[in-house]
């Protein structure tokens, strides 16, 4: 007699590692061919010392960006200049289909701002006066909503049947058809880390397909001196089911895991952290070895939490963790849901001292 078995009965009732876990859910649900891209996924069993994770790597050259160098890139504006005695920034966003691999041998049909998820990772000050030129260039209608403080034209939402009616300065455009194009103007208001993403119907799949990125409004002085990064925790759910398949942060699962992420003790480390996770109603992020201050929303210059070591954020939440390492070694951080870490919201920190040189990978 058959049973029903549920989305965390069946993750439960497999092996419990990262491969079997990810391998069961596609082979229950999709097809051979996907559960015979996951045998490239092994795990090392449940009483090995390794880590759970895939063996190899995606072809990152193939998706056209890395993980690591997302932490790292801020896009100040494809243009800057001085315009009435204030800073202008313009963006230029396009929207694209485009396949990613997600974990080695699993892709998924993705849509993407700029070809990459998450987004382009806006950045700016308060005060400046933001042009976005976006360009719709894939096969569905799409908008750019942002958080921050804009009139209502700027907001990037579809036209409801309430709207449609009033004029468009009150409005905005609705929705971007393919081939279409709009350019959000607005000022950087409030400072803090907030985020953009399409705001088309049905939402839940416009977001979790890809379509959304982290923006960062620096306070007008700037915060102190640090290495810091942008982490977007984010999942996909690889055979339409609404679950996800696969977790991570900025995309790739594991990928930190693979390549660690070097950091120096006692250098100040400044993480701006989002959810934008669909289908699971809480995500988090938990730091080995170490505790954090966090700033939440990052709309303050103190922090809202002090010394702490695990936060939790709901879709669209975000904050700033500030924190230095007192020893060198290798330190895990991941999701203290468990599912989560087993299927990919997992990676490793590095810290070395000041002298020494860092090296991984495959170098
Ligand atoms: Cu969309």
């Amino acid at each position: 007699m058959s049973k029903q078995v549920s989305r965390r009965g069946f993750i439960i009732g497999s092996a419990g590692t990262a491969a079997a876990a990810l391998a069961a859910r596609l082979a229950g649900k999709v097809n051979s061919e996907a559960a015979q891209q996951t045998a490239s996924i092994r795990h090392h069993g449940p009483h090995s010392d390794a880590v759970a994770g895939p063996i190899g790597t995606v072809d990152h050259a193939r998706n056209g960006f890395h993980p690591v160098e997302i932490l790292k890139d801020f896009n100040y504006g494809d243009r800057v200049f001085e315009e009435n005695g204030r800073t202008v920034r313009e963006y230029n966003v396009i929207a694209l289909d485009k396949e990613i691999e997600l974990v080695p041998g699993v892709f998924f049909p993705a849509w993407t701002y700029n070809g990459r998820i998450p987004g382009p990772t806006l950045r700016c000050t308060e005060g400046d006066r933001l042009r976005v030129h976006f360009t719709n260039a894939g096969s569905h209608p799409h908008t750019i909503h942002f958080h921050g403080i804009h009139p209502a034209a700027m907001d990037g939402v579809p036209l409801s049947h309430q709207m449609n009616h009033l004029p468009r300065d009150l409005t905005g455009p609705g929705m971007i058809q393919p081939g279409e194009s709009f350019t959000y103007e607005f000022d950087a208001e409030p400072f803090g880390i907030h985020l953009y993403h399409c705001h088309a119907i049905p939402l839940k799949r416009h977001i979790h397909k890809g379509l959304y990125g982290m923006f960062i409004i620096d306070p007008p002085g700037g915060r102190p001196e640090a290495n810091e990064m942008a982490m977007v925790m984010n999942a996909f759910d690889t055979n339409f089911d609404n679950a996800n398949e696969v977790y991570a942060v900025n995309t790739v699962g594991f990928a930190y895991v693979n390549d660690p992420i070097p950091i120096r003790v006692g250098e100040l480390v400044r993480i701006y952290l989002m959810n934008i996770i669909e289908f699971d109603l809480i995500n988090s992020l938990h730091l080995h070895a170490n505790f954090f201050d966090y700033y939440d929303t990052g709309t303050t210059l103190e922090p809202t939490l002090r010394t702490v070591d695990t936060i939790t954020q709901v879709q669209g939440q975000r904050g700033i963790l500030e924190f230095r390492y007192r020893y060198p070694g290798m330190y895990m951080f991941h999701a203290h849901v468990s599912e989560f870490t087993e299927l990919g919201w997992m990676g490793m920190f590095h810290v070395t001292e000041s002298d020494e040189t860092v090296s991984h990978g495959d170098d």
